[in-house]
């Protein structure tokens, strides 16, 4: 059984033994903003391990936006090279977890659309996207078959 490895960042591991020790009703905004947040489970490109990102929660429809803002650090997070690798994720919601395939949404109409939900439901993310002059990449993540 691939072992699960917590976060380095000491809150981001926190808020994941919070959320799913409590079955989701626990853990599951951002700090004081009570805004939404999922648990993006993925698997490790390089060494198989389970990594278990939150991310905020934006909605477009019965499918999940994942932006890879990392605040607007000049990098991607590492989390997006394992998304590029391997497609499958588990996406908690609260109580409920989906099995999800994502994609990457290439630069365009799309990509603007979903851009401007994720806006909208986390302003900070615009800010980031001031900081780097890095596309923060922006995922797509629907129900499995
Ligand atoms: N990050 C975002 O990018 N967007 C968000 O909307 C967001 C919201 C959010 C809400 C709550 C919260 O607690 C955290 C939130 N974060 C958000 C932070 C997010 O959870 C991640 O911590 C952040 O995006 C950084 O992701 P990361 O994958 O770069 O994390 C690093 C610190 C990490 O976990 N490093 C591990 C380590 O041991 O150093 C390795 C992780 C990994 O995936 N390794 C891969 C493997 O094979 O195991 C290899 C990856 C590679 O290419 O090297």
């Amino acid at each position: 059984m691939t072992e699960y490895i917590p976060s380095p960042r000491k809150w981001v591991a926190d808020q994941v033994e919070l959320y799913e020790g409590s079955n989701g009703a626990e853990g599951t905004t951002l700090r004081e903003t009570g805004l939404p947040v999922i648990i993006v489970t993925n698997r490790g490109w390089k060494t198989g391990a389970i990594r278990k990102p939150p991310l905020m929660k934006v909605s477009d429809g019965d499918r999940y936006v994942l932006v890879a803002s990392q605040g607007g650090s000049p990098k991607n997070p590492l989390w997006y090279h394992n998304l590029k690798a391997d497609s499958n994720v588990d996406i908690q919601d609260g109580t409920e977890v989906h099995f999800m395939e994502v994609r990457e949404v290439p630069e365009g109409q799309e990509r603007d659309r979903l851009w401007d939900i994720a806006v909208k439901a986390y302003p900070p993310y615009e800010e980031y996207q001031q900081r780097t002059n890095r596309l923060i990449p922006v995922f797509l993540a629907r129900l499995a078959d």
